[in-house]
């Protein structure tokens, strides 16, 4: 398979992001990329490439799911930030206020804070002045991914990227994210011609922004296996029944599982959800691959050991399909790359040996 790597991830590097009253050291660090690239080293698993940061058709790509004024938003964010107020410059940018329901949403505030509060759904989502340059760099590695599949040059890429994707929105930004490098891939492989494309996330985190970006779709399923979110981050969505909306009534599947869940228990889900996705008749896969789901993670709740994600990866090789995998979240340091190559190694040895 081709491994291919954001090489402007290094642009985005936020200090602190705010946890329950005080500011936190980043647990999204570029560390986390560098761990898996070292790993990649380590043990061959494909070809490793630096993306195209700048391929033709990127900016109507990513004008395809995200908003005009928010691309607008996020291209301007640190400038804006530093008008505001030119210490500003010493500090990451954060937003502290937001529209509550009821109130406006359609006017563009002239203020860059509440500007801020408008396009985003937390404060633990630091923009520095690479954010912007690293995400859209990011999202043409995961674009650029999946049209390598499309082209039949590989049954398998992995998009080796961060800052990572599937929290935001088609207007917003949240837990780490900014452009949804997922769905943009899964995007890409519709364009490439397969009429039906699935997104698999096995992120421990809920795919909000993914559910949220084709939820009155029927041409892209999404299927999410996430720490249970009446405990766990995002809070306000991933419930099971949750199912699409409109046109896109039954081509979204939600699996939430217990805080303390084991391999046993999340395999079952993996199964359930690889089901899904063989009746929908996808012809084309994207997983969203967060290895937040190992018992070492420091701020999740599954118990995933490092051996399991090599049955992960065999699991999702037996579907047949031409897969993307699009780097998440995972946060463990050295493990990161450890189980995420684990999975591509599994993977691999899968789609050599069906
Ligand atoms: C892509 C992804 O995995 N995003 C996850 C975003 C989670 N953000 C909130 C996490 C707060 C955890 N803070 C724990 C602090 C422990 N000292
Ligand atoms: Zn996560």
């Amino acid at each position: 398979m081709l491994i291919t790597y954001n090489p402007h991830h290094h642009l985005h590097q936020g200090r602190q992001e705010m946890f329950r009253g005080r500011l936190v050291d980043c647990h999204e660090t570029v560390a986390r990329l560098d761990h898996v690239l070292t790993e990649l080293q380590r043990r061959v698993i494909g070809e490793v490439r630096a993306a195209d940061p700048d391929p033709a058709g990127l900016d109507d790509a990513l004008a395809r799911l995200h908003a005009p004024r928010y691309l607008r938003f996020l291209e301007r964010a640190w400038d804006d930030w530093i008008a505001l107020d030119p210490s500003n410059v010493e500090r990451d940018a954060l937003p502290s206020v937001w529209p509550a329901p009821g109130m406006r949403h359609d006017v563009l505030p002239e203020n860059f804070a509440a500007r801020m509060g408008l396009f985003s759904f937390d404060a633990g989502t630091p923009i520095v002045q690479g954010s912007w340059a690293a995400a859209r760099a990011g999202a043409a590695c995961a674009i650029g991914a999946a049209r390598i599949v499309s082209s039949g040059g590989e049954r398998g890429a992995f998009a080796l990227t961060r800052p990572p994707g599937h929290h935001a929105g088609a207007d917003f930004f949240g837990g780490y994210c900014f452009l949804n490098n997922s769905a943009l891939a899964a995007q890409a492989l519709r364009d490439g011609g397969a009429a039906r494309v699935a997104v698999l996330d096995v992120d421990y985190h809920h795919g909000n922004g993914t559910q949220a970006i084709f939820y009155e779709r029927s041409d892209v399923l999404t299927v999410s296996i996430h720490g249970d979110p009446r405990t766990e981050y995002p809070f306000f969505l991933g419930h099971a029944d949750e199912r699409g909306a409109g046109a896109g009534t039954g081509f979204n599947l939600n699996l939430p599982l217990p805080r303390g869940t084991d391999f046993a228990r999340w395999r079952a889900a993996l199964d359930a959800g690889l089901t899904a996705i063989a009746s929908f008749g996808a012809q084309a896969l994207v997983v969203a691959l967060g290895v937040d789901t190992f018992e070492g993670d420091p701020i999740s709740g599954f118990k995933l050991r490092s051996a399991d994600y090599d049955t992960v990866g065999e699991a999702i090789a037996a579907a047949g399909l031409p897969t993307v995998f699009v780097f998440e979240g995972g946060y463990a340091v050295a493990e990161v790359g450890i189980n995420t190559v684990n999975v591509l190694e599994g993977f691999s040895r899968r789609s050599r040996s069906p």
